[in-house]
């Protein structure tokens, strides 16, 4: 399975970072898997066990799991020809990542209407929605400032303040650890996410969480900019998200001997600490996700 595997690869190495990427890959990996399977063995292996290959190479990813399930639902593994096949497969494959790009358009039109000029905003990791959402308000000639952090340990951050600075948006950095230093010149926090919980919890990059409770502390509003694609359907009935974890090696490359290292991919973010969630169906609360997902994407509840 050529594409399956090379996907499987990069997103594990971090090569393809960020939830969004992630399943937009991930589907795109399967679409040509499919497209070029000779045999209805090879399909039935890449929409079974390859997309199992997919969801493994990183776990606290839904959106990708939710896109999928999409494919999978909606493709049979039976063939009648192969050319009616391969054209099933095109056109699931274009409803889903259709689906990604109206959620993507709709995001960032509302989540841009938010920043005012002479706002400072503070940011996390690298969210491609939170940038593409910094820079329509940048383009829209919204004047705004940027504290980005670090984001140990793979700077990830810096990924972010490339794309801001290149925009010509106003960026400083700071290391992770002066988050709450600097939060009084913060008029809101702005992050993505990796999944959203049944609860309206939502998981994001480790240190999202300490950020949350930093600017709870001082009173300053803490968005998420996310697609309810990222709803974890399976948190209903149960079930926790589960929190990745990495290769120490990312943390410290020759460490002493004898000393242990944890190494959490993301963490958890209460609703109570956050003001709200900026979807395609508008700006939400978190209490509300689970209605929303109902009104909006019913089919990822099945
Ligand atoms: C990336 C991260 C991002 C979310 C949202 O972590 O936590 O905030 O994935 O990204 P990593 P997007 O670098 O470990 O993948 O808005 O692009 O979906």
């Amino acid at each position: 399975m050529k594409w399956i595997n090379k996907t499987s690869e990069k997103i594990k190495r971090l090569e393809i970072q960020g939830a969004t990427n992630v399943a937009h890959s991930a589907v795109k990996a399967l679409t040509k898997e499919l497209l070029e399977a000779k045999t209805e063995h090879h399909a039935s292996t890449a929409l079974n066990e390859g997309v199992k290959i997919l969801v493994d190479s990183r776990e606290t990813e839904p959106m990708m799991r939710n896109g999928l399930k999409y494919m999978q639902r909606h493709i049979a593994d039976t063939w009648t020809t192969r050319e009616e096949f391969r054209d099933q497969v095109s056109k699931v494959s274009r409803e889903i990542l259709n689906h990604f790009k109206y959620a993507r358009k709709r995001i960032v039109e509302i989540g841009s209407r938010r920043i005012d000029s002479g706002d400072t905003i503070l940011t996390h990791c690298h969210s491609s929605a939170v940038t593409a959402t910094l820079i329509r308000a940048k383009e829209n000639g919204v004047d705004f400032k940027v504290i980005q952090l670090e984001t140990r340990p793979k700077y990830q951050g810096r990924i972010t303040a490339r794309e801001l600075v290149k925009a010509g948006i106003d960026t400083t950095m700071i290391v992770d650890s002066a988050a709450r230093h600097y939060i009084k010149e913060i008029d809101f926090v702005v992050v993505g996410s990796d999944a959203i919980t049944s609860e309206g919890n939502v998981i994001n990059k480790i240190g999202t969480s300490q950020v949350a409770l930093a600017a709870n502390e001082a009173r300053i509003p803490f968005y998420v900019v996310s697609t309810l694609l990222k709803f974890d359907p399976e948190t209903i009935h149960g079930e926790y998200e589960k929190i990745e974890e990495r290769s120490t090696a990312e943390v410290w490359a020759d460490p002493p001997e004898g000393l242990k290292i944890r190494n959490p991919a993301f963490d958890v973010t209460r609703r109570n600490y956050i003001h709200g969630i900026i979807t395609e169906t508008g700006i939400i609360s978190p209490h509300s996700v689970l209605e929303a997902i109902h009104r909006e994407y019913p089919w990822i509840l099945k």
